[in-house]
Formats: structure tokens, C-alpha cells, sequence
């Protein structure tokens, strides 16, 4: 029988590193305590999330978040539970949420640690209710200032600085992702045994792809190299791409991010016109930076159309962010389009 390698296995031989290497390990003991908190906490939340209506977790609570949206019970709950998992254990110096206005640091009674930790708790809250795949998203920094404080200055560091990022998707099965910077590997959940179990390493992502995802509604408020490319793909074989498109669109960013790293493909939440101001809909903290990198992780580009996403030098927390991830030679093509029309 071949063996099975759980989460909690994985992560330990990472911390110890390989006798090639010289037993020099990859991840420090606090960032692998951390992320195994991280995936506990998301095995309580794949539980809530399977009860249901059954578990009095489905619709809406009577609050907003910081972005103004209506917050879902199951977005409350799943903020809690991270919370609650990460805040006692002394790996952490502060959290951030899609869900808190301000950073969450880690009570006094608790030791403090060096990293930060930032997630969207509950991705794809319009899905909640409907029963189709929801996420958590997550991305893990190092502190850099030195001494005990901690505040929102000290989260702002680009994309290029996370030293973990991973997401799980609640779907058919429930699913973790996780980078170290050291390629992608998934981690599917044995209910049973109520253990991560590696299902796959080293995940590639083709470069080339006959698929996209995008929300098509929003068509007439895009800017010109975004529509360009969609019409181009539509055109389908007898158009200047010379082969046919399918277009897939989950409205979860987890579950067309794992799309996207299972087969392939391209999404896009670009800027548009319905609120210019605004620079898209995501968020560059807790959704674009971590699966940026998990998608370049695994071959794969992330960038706005103009610039990677990575390399961006956040100014808020909250900051929004135009998206367009996966497979290289698409998302490239995008932003060449992007500079044509700069031009
Ligand atoms: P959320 O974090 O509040 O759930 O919002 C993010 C989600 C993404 O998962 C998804 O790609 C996008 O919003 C869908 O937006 P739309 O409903 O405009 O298609
Ligand atoms: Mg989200």
C-alpha cells in the first residue's frame, strides 16, 4: 500500500528539510504550528459550512463590513473560528480579515509571535446559501519592525513577502492549497480520519488554455483590452485566436482558482466602469496576493493588466485590486493588450 502523507507529516519534514539538503529545513517550527492552525480552523469551518441549514448557518446576519456589504452568518462564523484558532497559540503577532475594519492583535494574556496572518474568511458569500464550492483564503508575512507593537503599517508589504499563502475550498470534497514558495501541493480532507491528506505536489499549471472565467454582465463597463480579449476569445475558431473558448464562471475565486490549477484556464475580476473609482473588486491582501502566488507557484502569472500583482506596494489594508490570473502565455496576452492600448 502505497503510504499516505498527512498535512501535519508534510509540514514536518518541511520544518526538518531534506538529508540532501543537508537537513536544512524550509519552514521555521512557529510557520508550521501556524499553518497547522490555519488548516484546523478550516476543518471546523468545511464542518459548519456541511450542516447547513441543519446548523442554522445559512443566510444573512444583520451587520456590514468594513466594504459595506451585507455580512452572511457563515462569514461571521468562519472570521470567529480563525480567530479563535490563531490567537493563543504564540505564533502570531496580528491578524487582518475581510470581515474587521482594523488589524485583530493577538490578546496580552497570549504570547506573541512574528508573523501576520491575513484571510478572507468566507470567499464567495453570494454562493453561501446555494449550496455551490465556498472558500478561505489566506496569506502569511513576517513582521519586520522590531519590538512588541504591531499595527496596519506593518501588514502593507507587497505580495513578494509572503512566506506561505493557501486557500481551501468547501466543494464536493474539501481541498487545501498551500505554498511555502516551494511549488503548490493539495491536500484533500479524509472525513474519517478528520486529517489533510497530500493528494498532489508539484501542481503545474499549462500555459496555454481554451478557457476563461469572467463575470460576461459586466461587458459594457470594461476598458478596451479587456474587451478585446473576451471578443477575441469569443470569436472562437474563425477569429484571430483560430480555436474555440469555454467560459466558466463560479462567482467563488476559490473554486475557479482551483479550476484553474486542476486544468488550466484564465480569470479576470477586472477594473470597470460601474464604480471607476474603485480599481476592481478584490482584495489585494487576502485574495489577489495569495492566489497570485500560488498561481505563479505553479507556473502560472498573476498580474492587473498593467503591472504583477506581487510586486505591488499596498497603502491600505482594505486596498482593491483588478485581477487577471493563470495560465501564462493568456494572462500575458492580456497585458500586452493592456500596453498596446496604452500606446
Ligand atoms: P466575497 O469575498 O465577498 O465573497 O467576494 C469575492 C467574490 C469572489 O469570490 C468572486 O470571484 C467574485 O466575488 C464574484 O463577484 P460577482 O458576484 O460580481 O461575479
Ligand atoms: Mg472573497
Amino acid at each position: 500500500m502505497t503510504q499516505r502523507i498527512s498535512l501535519t507529516r508534510y509540514l514536518i519534514e518541511k520544518q526538518r528539510g531534506s538529508r540532501d539538503a543537508g537537513g536544512e529545513g524550509t519552514i521555521p517550527p512557529q510557520l508550521r504550528l501556524l499553518l497547522e492552525v490555519v488548516a484546523r480552523a478550516c476543518k471546523s469551518i468545511s464542518l459548519a459550512v456541511t450542516k447547513g441549514a441543519l446548523g442554522g448557518v445559512l443566510g444573512a446576519a444583520e451587520s456590514e463590513n468594513v466594504q459595506g456589504e451585507i455580512q452572511k452568518k457563515l462569514d461571521i462564523i468562519a472570521n470567529e473560528v480563525l480567530i479563535e484558532a490563531n490567537e493563543w497559540g504564540g505564533h502570531l503577532a496580528a491578524m487582518a480579515s475581510e470581515e474587521m475594519e482594523g488589524i485583530y492583535l493577538v490578546p496580552n494574556r497570549y504570547p506573541q509571535g512574528e508573523y501576520l496572518l491575513m484571510f478572507d474568511p468566507l470567499d464567495g458569500s453570494s454562493n453561501i446559501d446555494v449550496n455551490v464550492s465556498i472558500g478561505t483564503i489566506f496569506s502569511v508575512m513576517v513582521k519586520k519592525t522590531e519590538g512588541p507593537g504591531v499595527s496596519e503599517q506593518d501588514f502593507l508589504q507587497p505580495g513578494t513577502q509572503q512566506v506561505a499563502a493557501g486557500y481551501c475550498v468547501y466543494g464536493p470534497q474539501t481541498t487545501l492549497v498551500l505554498t511555502v514558495g516551494e511549488g503548490v501541493a493539495m491536500f484533500t480532507l479524509d472525513r474519517e480520519q478528520g486529517s489533510f491528506v497530500l493528494t498532489q505536489e508539484n501542481v503545474r499549471i499549462p500555459e496555454d488554455t481554451q478557457e476563461f472565467a469572467i463575470n460576461m454582465s459586466n461587458m459594457r463597463h470594461w476598458a478596451p483590452p479587456v474587451t478585446r480579449y473576451i471578443e477575441e476569445c469569443l470569436a472562437g475558431k474563425t477569429g484571430p485566436r483560430g480555436k474555440d473558448f469555454n467560459m466558466r464562471w463560479i462567482a467563488s475565486m476559490v473554486a475557479d482558482v482551483h479550476r484553474i490549477l486542476t486544468r488550466g484556464g484564465v480569470f479576470m475580476y477586472p477594473w470597470d466602469q460601474r464604480e471607476p473609482g474603485k480599481p476592481g473588486k478584490l482584495r489585494l491582501m487576502y485574495e489577489a496576493n495569495p492566489m497570485g502566488w500560488l498561481v505563479e507557484q505553479a507556473g502560472g502569472a498573476a498580474s492587473t493588466g498593467t503591472e504583477r500583482i506581487l510586486d505591488i506596494q499596498p497603502s491600505q489594508l482594505h486596498q482593491r485590486v483588478s485581477v487577471v490570473l493563470g495560465s501564462k502565455n493568456e494572462v500575458e496576452r492580456v497585458a500586452r493588450y493592456h500596453a498596446e492600448h496604452q500606446k
